[in-house]
Order: C-alpha cells, then sequence, then structure tokens
C-alpha cells in the first residue's frame, strides 16, 4: 500500500502513465483510505514546491501539479465527506472560509472546507482572493461563530490583521473566533493577531470546535 501511495504523490511533480486521479479513484476501489491518500497527496505537492523553489521545476510544471491535485481531490472528497455525520445533537459550529487578498491557492483551503464538514461545522467557502471586509460581511450574514482564513503567500499575509483591524473598527471584536492557517501562516503569526492557527486541515477541526462550543 506504502508503493501506491508513494506512487500518488510522485504522480504531482513527476507525471505517470497514469493521473492522480485515476491514481486516486484505484486506490480507493482498492480500499486504501481516502484520508491516507489526501497525506499522499499534500506530501507530494510539498515535494513539488520544493523542487519549485529549488529550480528544478517551473511554473507549468507548478500548474500542472495543482490541477492534478485538485482532480484527485475531486475523486477524494465524496469518499471523505461520506464520514460526516453522527454530530446531530451537538451546536453547530458555523465557519466562513476564504483565501486573504491576492492568494489564489484554493487546494488547502478546499481540503479544510471537506475536512470541516466532516468533523459536522456547517462550512461557507467564499473562494479565493476575499477582500477583509467581504469575510466580515458573509459571516455577519451567515451568523457565523468563526471566519478561517487561508494564505499560502507572504504578500497576502498583512490582510489578516486588516481583518481582525476590521473586525474592532467595526465593534465585532469577540464575535467571531478568527483562525489563520496556510503554508505562509506560523503559530507565531497567529500570537501576533491575536487569532488560533491550525497547522493542518485535521488539527483545525478540534481548534476550531473548541474555541466555538
Ligand atoms: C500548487 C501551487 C500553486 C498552484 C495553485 C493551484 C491551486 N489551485 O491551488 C499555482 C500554479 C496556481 C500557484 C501559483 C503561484 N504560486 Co504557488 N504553490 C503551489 C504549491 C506547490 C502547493 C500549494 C498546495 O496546494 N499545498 C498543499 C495543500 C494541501 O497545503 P496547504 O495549502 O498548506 O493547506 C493545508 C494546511 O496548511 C491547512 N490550511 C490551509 N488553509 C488553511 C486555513 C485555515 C484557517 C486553517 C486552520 C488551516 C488551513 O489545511 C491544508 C490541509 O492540511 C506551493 C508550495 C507548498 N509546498 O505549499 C507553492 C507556493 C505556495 N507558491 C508560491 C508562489 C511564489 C506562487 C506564485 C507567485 C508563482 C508565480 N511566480 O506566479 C503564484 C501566485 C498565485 C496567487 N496569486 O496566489 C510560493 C509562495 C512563497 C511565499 N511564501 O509567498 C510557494 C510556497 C512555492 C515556493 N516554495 O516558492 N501555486
Amino acid at each position: 500500500m506504502s508503493g501506491t501511495l508513494a506512487l500518488i504523490g510522485a504522480s504531482l511533480y513527476d507525471p505517470q502513465d497514469k493521473s492522480a486521479a485515476e491514481l486516486a479513484r484505484e486506490a480507493l476501489e482498492g480500499g486504501v483510505p481516502a484520508l491516507d491518500i489526501v497525506d499522499a497527496l499534500s506530501a507530494g505537492i510539498t515535494e513539488l514546491g520544493k523542487r519549485f523553489e529549488d529550480m528544478e521545476l517551473f511554473l507549468p510544471d507548478l500548474m500542472m501539479g495543482g490541477k492534478a491535485m485538485q482532480e484527485a481531490m475531486e475523486v477524494l472528497t465524496p469518499a471523505l465527506e461520506a464520514q460526516a455525520g453522527g454530530e446531530a445533537a451537538q451546536k453547530k459550529v458555523k465557519i466562513v472560509v476564504g483565501n486573504l487578498e491576492g492568494d489564489i491557492h484554493d487546494i488547502g483551503r478546499d481540503i479544510l472546507a471537506t475536512m470541516l464538514r466532516v468533523g459536522g461545522i456547517d462550512v461557507l467557502n467564499i473562494g479565493n482572493n476575499v477582500k477583509a471586509d467581504t469575510f466580515i460581511d458573509k459571516a455577519e450574514e451567515m451568523g457565523a461563530d468563526a471566519i478561517g482564513l487561508s494564505s499560502l503567500l507572504t504578500t497576502s499575509l498583512p490582510y489578516a490583521r486588516d481583518v481582525v483591524g476590521l473586525l474592532e473598527a467595526r465593534g465585532l471584536t469577540g464575535k467571531y473566533k478568527v483562525v489563520v492557517g496556510g503554508g505562509a501562516v506560523t503559530k507565531e503569526f497567529a500570537d501576533s493577531i491575536g487569532a488560533l492557527y491550525g497547522s493542518t486541515a485535521v488539527s483545525a477541526v478540534d481548534v476550531i470546535k473548541e474555541a466555538c462550543l
């Protein structure tokens, strides 16, 4: 099984005869847990990013790998969501999630949205390149408990501080828990703006539930 998983991950930076989506479908049908396949894909895309940074691979490779991962996630999402349920008696936590202004890296945010739903949380996924005040408008409309900010670009990260500042300016501090995550974010950064931090989509479920329930 580990060979299959390694191949799925590697297919993102070293294309194989079969696409990542085809390999993921075969693994799923062969009984490999969907979450293990997500982990393998995440390891593969991390390696792709490293090779891009080291200039072994270039922007077209990054784009192809990103697209291949998204297609594989489309295969896996129904299986992940099928694990949801069993939480009906509890109050449902509601969260708005999106990528900060300038950032269009949506793979991780979509995984986050799926894993939060699997964990029984109501998610409004508002997409890429979201302006700071739009996060707050959408949270107000939804009656959310929390706002989740995703950022993979250091240039987008300052907008997380703007969301916190705008909440204060609009008299809404404390109404929403703010949680940040994504490759550009560190725990130290989250602490510095008074936000919660989730290093992975899976760990974010507990962080958000603990803060909001
Ligand atoms: C794929 C990819 C792309 C694809 C994106 C495809 C897509 N639809 O998402 C494309 C080709 C479009 C792209 C473009 C660019 N990219 Co890019 N990209 C990547 C790459 C290789 C992988 C990102 C990814 O999907 N990771 C996998 C997911 C699963 O991980 P994740 O996002 O971190 O999410 C997990 C957790 O962090 C968490 N999480 C995510 N969000 C949140 C939010 C909350 C609230 C919580 C709690 C948790 C959480 O949950 C996820 C699952 O556990 C990274 C390198 C890397 N290693 O990250 C570079 C990387 C992010 N890109 C980079 C760059 C520079 C760019 C470009 C500027 C390149 C260019 N010259 O044009 C553009 C910018 C586009 C833009 N405006 O956003 C740099 C960023 C450097 C920086 N620090 O600012 C990186 C780090 C590559 C590098 N090493 O140089 N990219």
